[in-house]
């Protein structure tokens, strides 16, 4: 049995050699019990990923890495390029979340990848918004990073939306990593933004 003991969003307590942290917060969240919480109910979860600083996603105000900036987690790191995680115009207010900025200033175009993988992917909902008309594209790795394979361009709006990245019909795929890659209009906007945010990864394997 595992479970997350939490306060606000303070983790009091973690037991599970299952599931991540993200995991079962998220699981006590859906469930309205974010006091305690058993783990064993939403198998269909993989991982969640929310970009919050508990889990430890460090938000900044700076947007225009060239180079891509590490996020030290528990459950494995991120790499983000032109963007961060960041408490600006979140999805979920009081939250943190991933933010892209296209700066005219430089060649970089803005793009996230999870440097770990996970097993028993078959789909991943993730929620975003962006302005200036700019879109995002979602591709997966199974070979440590080295190709990045079934692009799906989501067309973003300016509100909130969730969106459906189908990895494998059937049983799920073993070794996955997550790619977001800013997909840019005819027309460049300096400073245009996405937002990216609670990734949650499915799987049908039991
Ligand atoms: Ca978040």
């Amino acid at each position: 049995m595992a479970y997350a003991v939490i306060s606000g969003t303070t983790v009091l307590s973690f037991t599970s050699t299952t599931r991540s942290i993200g995991a079962v917060a998220k699981m006590a969240i859906d469930s309205g019990n974010a006091g305690t919480y058993l783990d064993q109910v939403y198998d269909k979860y993989v991982l969640f990923i929310g970009f919050e600083s508990w889990a430890g996603f460090e938000s900044s105000t700076y947007y225009k890495n060239i180079v891509p900036r590490e996020h030290v987690t528990d459950v494995g790191n991120w790499q983000v390029l032109e963007g961060n995680v960041s408490t600006t115009n979140q999805i979920e207010p009081g939250e943190q979340s991933l933010q892209f900025r296209d700066y005219q200033s430089n060649s970089v175009i803005g793009s996230a990848y999870m440097d770990y993988s996970i097993d028993d992917v078959t789909y991943v909902t993730f929620r975003a918004k962006d302005t200036s008309d700019y879109d995002v594209a979602v591709s997966y790795s199974t070979d440590g990073g080295t190709n990045w394979i079934g692009a799906e361009i989501f067309e973003l709006a300016t509100s909130v939306a969730t969106y459906t990245y189908t990895v494998a019909s059937g049983v799920g795929t073993n070794d996955v990593q997550l790619k977001f890659d800013v997909v840019q209009p005819a027309v460049l906007v300096d400073k245009a933004r996405v937002y990216i945010d609670d990734i949650q990864f499915f799987t049908n394997a039991k």
